[in-house]
């Protein structure tokens, strides 16, 4: 069986924190979609990594970690990982699988992103600027260059005639991008060097045969399910599936071999980019959740835009994905307000609704809230459920009851260390 571990929202839950803790658990972490987008934060030993396209499982002697079919591979940013990575003296070479079939992102690619963001002006997606975009279309246009292809001479024939496409597409756009192609070329070429060192595999094989041999598999999601590209606040979403189907496609597993189906969500809602958020907060509540919780893109450093927890956008993710568990991250961030509310429902047209509407956008939703009574205690020392304050356990039982779906690990603060299992 796989186990999957997906975040619940608009991504930045702590999914990296927490298949770092659950690492020791499992033989294989698999990344299957998205790319260098994400920024998966983890922390021990007094110190943090970020990582991007690598699983979180890279920290941990035994784990095997493989980049799956479905994940957006960039060189040159994922060089710049491995690099960070030799510092700590970890054997990439001996831990790390690349399938094949995983697209490459070509730097016309990040070209491309950038001047389809400036034509769109206020329009913008907000995305992280890395390609991701273009490279999905290259995909599902079947025009886009794979793992694969580097084994072979041929492949920079094929690169040159797609990087000389995108340029000609980056004229259409009409817009003032500034770029010297012939030094991303270079940076992109020694990548892919460094890249081809690491070992090419067949996953979908590979991961069948390590079933089959019993070993334990987690698929490490990234973003979060309200951005995922059919089920997300479209078109403000990014252009992968990053609910649980995606990790059939992504890896190639069939979904009879899908285990548990860790949902993680933080106690409150963050988002970053352009798109709707019905509880978004503009209030000093919002300020001090973002102050407090370090909201900020790992990937961009861009400011998290922040707000209540949304209950009905949180349990359209709990049924998409079918999450059998949950994890309740960053609640040591509420730590200190008076009152929590907690979206329950929808104002949509003049009647409560608690489902997402098709046209979510903020002028024509208005969260209906509970309020909750909070805690003044300080979270973020506490290693058993019992030192839980009680109207913390009154906030998880709400919760619990409303979503159907127990929620098992409570996270009160970025180290490995400061996570309560219930
Ligand atoms: P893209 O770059 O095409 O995938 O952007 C499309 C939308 O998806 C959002 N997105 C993200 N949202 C939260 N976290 C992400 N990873 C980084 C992080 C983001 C960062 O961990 O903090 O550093 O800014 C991530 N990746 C993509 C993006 O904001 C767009 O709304
Ligand atoms: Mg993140």
């Amino acid at each position: 069986m796989v186990d999957l571990l997906l975040g619940l929202q608009w991504g930045d839950e702590g999914k990296g924190k927490i298949v770092d803790v659950l690492t020791k658990d499992y033989d294989i972490i698999a990344r299957f979609q998205g790319g260098p987008n994400a920024g998966h934060t983890l922390e021990f030993d007094g110190i943090k990594h970020v990582l991007h396209t690598i699983p979180s499982g890279i920290f941990h002697k035994n784990a095997l970690n493989i980049v799956g079919n479905g994940v957006v591979i960039d060189p040159v940013i994922f060089k710049k990982e491995l690099d960070n990575l030799e510092k700590f003296n970890i054997d990439f070479v001996a831990k790390l699988l690349i399938s094949r079939k995983a697209h490459l992102i070509l730097p016309t690619h990040r070209l491309l992103d950038a001047a389809s963001e400036t034509a769109k002006g206020k329009a913008k997606i907000g995305s992280t600027l890395k390609g991701i975009g273009p490279t999905y279309m290259d995909k599902t246009g079947r025009n886009g260059m794979r793992v694969g292809d580097l084994e072979f001479d041929a492949w920079k024939k094929k690169y040159r005639t797609l990087a000389d496409k995108h340029e000609a597409m980056i004229g259409f756009y009409n817009v003032d991008i500034q770029y010297d192609l012939d030094e991303l070329e270079a940076e992109f070429f020694e990548a892919v060097e460094t890249l081809k060192k690491l070992t090419f595999i067949d996953s979908e094989e590979f991961i069948f045969n390590a079933q089959a041999e019993g070993k334990k598999i987690l698929a490490e999601g990234a973003q979060g399910s309200l951005l995922d590209i059919d089920f997300g606040t479209y078109p403000f979403v990014t252009s992968s599936n990053t609910t649980a189907a995606g990790a059939c496609t992504g890896l190639g597993v069939a979904p009879n071999k899908i285990g548990r189906v860790l949902g993680i969500f933080k106690a409150y809602t963050t988002r970053v980019g352009s798109g709707p958020f019905p509880t978004e907060l503009f209030d000093e509540d919002g300020e001090t959740m973002g102050r407090v919780g370090n909201e900020f893109g790992a990937t961009t450093g861009r400011a998290r835009r922040c707000g209540w927890l949304d209950l009905v956008a949180l349990k359209y993710a709990v049924q998409i994905n079918g999450v059998t568990e949950l994890m309740m991250m960053k609640a040591d961030v509420l730590s200190g307000f008076k009152t929590l509310k907690v979206c329950t429902a929808y104002k949509y047209n003049g009647e409560e609704i608690q489902h997402l509407p098709y046209n979510i956008e903020s002028e024509n939703v208005t969260p209906v809230y509970s309020e909750m009574k909070g805690w003044a205690k300080d979270l973020t020392q506490l290693t058993q459920a019992e030192d839980l304050p009680p109207a913390l356990n009154e906030y998880i039982d709400f919760l619990e009851k409303e979503l159907n779906v127990p929620i098992k690990i409570v996270s009160v603060g970025p180290d490995r260390v400061q996570t309560i299992h219930r």
